[in-house]
């Protein structure tokens, strides 16, 4: 007879979470390293219940806002390329519905995160319990099913020994590397408090070790072929190079070929800035070195890539008749834009393409072109990052001051605003995974909680949060948080007085200032929000810098200190550097009143009648 332990669902689950295992640099560690709980009636008496049974094998964190702390586990798991993970719990309604924009975050990085939301409950009979989203023709459907398009995997769990498959089939979501991404678990909130005689078996310690797929013998004959007739030959390099722990290989692969290398904003940090054949940032929030290479490239070795529009400039980056091999783990993204497939997993992939080649390297011409590039583009940078005494320092400025401050190898985090685009650029990348950027889903309010999971991944490393004012009032709570969890941040806002980039933007569509910059939005009093008081009050050291002098001095002072620092500069919202770069489509209105925005129309559909090769 098959040996059972009686224990509710909630309870099986946070066993069974906890005996699950991996293995980093030959240490046996549990894959989930904790659960980030905001307790309600829709959780707290049988998932809290059973979380506290297990706290010591697998620890609770409190967090402010949902969204905000599951921002943390997924930015957790990008910090550990993926390899460890967290759950985060809510209770039903608006708890759960907080998650949706932060699964939505994880689906679209292909980042794993297992999502816990309470749901109503399985029997139905005290309906409709609070917060419950009653729907008039469909009593099978609750606010969780907002996940579904969002989740890689859903399931709903109304009876309790359901939880035995569901939770297998998350395990092989979540550690799957082509997969890979946000896991739904919606629990019943009576489920999670009903009994049931699991088997022993289902809690042993298993150990879950990353899945390196092979390249397919005929796809890397085709590939192999390809390359070796380019002349012109140029890498793309995304977040799966990270994920893969490809960085070496990729460097062994760029020196034996001298292929040059460009870098997504995935994939940033895949080589050191200043590796020789780096190229660094490619697409709208390119390099000159990077983007005059794209345009001449007779063929796109895109490895770990989504190729999103920034990284293909809307696809008018690339001249008409070059070819793409998509080298990828996931083969919906290997086969994008008509490209030869290579489906593997980076690190192995780019070794066999290497053996494949055998000795044969790109022109010489093509690898010398490409270093000279890329030295005329580090002047061009330095010229846009040097130290400044004007009084509404750039972006660009500040960049450079937090660069010379805190050098290459804190971990530098960022997801919207103008910022994105300036540190893509501008920013010198130190050793892999040192540039943390969420810009699949660029969620305003990831920073600060981003930061957070972040710290969690890699205590032993700076992080360096930088952070627009909008982004930062959108969602500072973590930073409460950060203090009482004694996980340091290191947090520069930049107050623009609005949303900088989005206004710059509507401008060079030709639209007026509306809406944006505070001052241009409607208002009886333009608000000074003090920065400094707030993020004092929620237990940071907070100061504000005067000037760019002073800002290296305060991040000078921010690296002796233990608790998460908030340095707060004013910035010029109208400036962002115009070296590098590439088009982006953003359609213009056909037919306007202004003649700004029929200029900029204009403009657009010659813009459109380049060649591209998004067929
Ligand atoms: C949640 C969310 N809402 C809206 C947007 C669209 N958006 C992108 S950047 C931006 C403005 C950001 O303002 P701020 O953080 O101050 O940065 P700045 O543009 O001033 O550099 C907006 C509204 C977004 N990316 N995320
Ligand atoms: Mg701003």
């Amino acid at each position: 007879m098959t040996a059972t332990i009686r224990l509710t669902m909630a309870q099986a689950l946070t066993r069974y979470l906890s005996r699950q295992m991996t293995e980093i640099d030959g240490q046996r560690l549990p894959i989930f390293s904790g659960v980030w709980a905001i307790f309600g009636h829709g959780n707290v008496a049988g998932l809290g219940e059973a979380l506290w049974q297990e706290r010591d094998r697998l620890p609770t964190f409190r967090a402010h806002n949902e969204q905000a702390m599951a921002h943390a586990a997924i930015a957790y798991a990008k910090a550990n390329m993926r390899r460890r993970f967290m759950a985060a719990t809510t209770s039903i309604g608006p708890g759960a519905t907080n998650l949706v924009t932060a699964a939505a975050l994880a689906h679209v990085n292909r980042l794993p995160v297992l999502l816990l939301p309470g749901d109503v409950f399985a029997n139905r009979i005290p309906d409709p319990v609070l917060q419950q989203v009653e729907h008039f023709s469909d009593g099978t459907v609750s606010a969780n099913d907002c996940f579904k398009p969002v989740s890689r995997y859903f399931d709903r769990i109304t009876r309790p020994e359901q939880i035995i498959p569901a939770l297998q089939r998350a395990l092989q979501v979540l550690t799957d590397p082509a997969e890979c991404g946000p896991v739904t678990l919606a629990l019943c909130q009576d489920v999670q408090a009903e009994a049931y005689d699991y088997p022993e078996s289902f809690f042993e310690e298993r150990l879950w070790t990353p899945r390196r797929p092979r390249p397919d013998r005929a796809e890397l004959a085709a590939a192999a072929a390809a390359l070796k007739a380019a002349k012109k030959p140029l890498i793309v390099a995304g977040g799966g190079v990270l994920y893969s722990g490809a960085s070496d290989e990729l460097a062994r692969f760029a020196t034996q070929t001298g292929i040059p290398v460009c870098e997504t904003q995935g994939g940033k940090s895949a080589l050191p800035d200043d590796a020789p054949l780096n190229m660094a940032a490619i697409g709208v929030t390119g390099t000159g070195a990077a983007n005059r290479l794209a345009a001449e490239a007779d063929l796109i070795l895109a490895v770990g890539t989504r190729l999103q529009d920034f990284t293909t400039g809307s696809w008018a980056l690339f001249a008409a008749g070059k070819s793409v091999i998509g080298l990828n783990v996931q083969a919906f993204d290997a086969g994008k834009h008509r490209a030869l497939p290579l489906v593997a997993d980076a690190r192995e992939g780019l070794a066999e393409l290497r053996d494949a080649l055998g000795g044969w390297t790109a022109p010489a011409s093509w690898t010398s072109d490409a270093k000279a590039g890329k030295a005329a583009w580090r002047k061009e940078a330095q010229a846009v990052t040097a130290a400044t005494n004007a009084a509404l320092p750039s972006d660009a400025q500040v960049i450079g001051a937090v660069q010379r401050s805190l050098g290459a190898e804190v971990i530098l985090l960022h997801a919207a605003g103008g910022l994105p685009g300036e540190l893509h650029k501008l920013w010198q990348a130190g050793s892999p995974g040192s540039y943390h950027a969420e810009y699949g889903f660029s969620c305003m309010g990831y920073e600060i909680a981003g930061g957070l999971g972040a710290k969690m991944a890699r205590p032993d490393r700076e992080v360096v949060v930088m952070v627009g004012d909008g982004s930062y009032l959108m969602m500072n709570s973590e930073i409460a948080t950060s203090v009482m969890l004694g996980l340091k941040l290191t947090i520069v806002l930049l107050d623009n007085r609005g949303f900088g980039c989005i206004n710059r933007l509507q401008n060079a569509t030709g639209s007026a200032s509306f809406n944006n910059l505070l001052k241009d939005a409607r208002h009886e009093t333009l608000p000074e929000i003090d920065f400094v008081a707030h993020a004092g009050s929620l237990g940071a050291i907070a100061l504000k810098a005067g000037s760019i002098a002073e800002l290296e001095t305060a991040l000078a002072q921010a690296k002796t200190n233990t608790r998460t620092t908030v340095v707060v500069i004013d910035t010029d919202p109208l400036v962002s550097t115009g070296a590098g770069g590439a088009w982006w489509d953003v359609a213009v209105p056909e037919v306007s009143e202004r003649a700004e925005v029929r200029a900029a129309r204009a403009s657009y559909d010659e813009r459109r009648k380049r060649p591209t090769i998004g067929d």
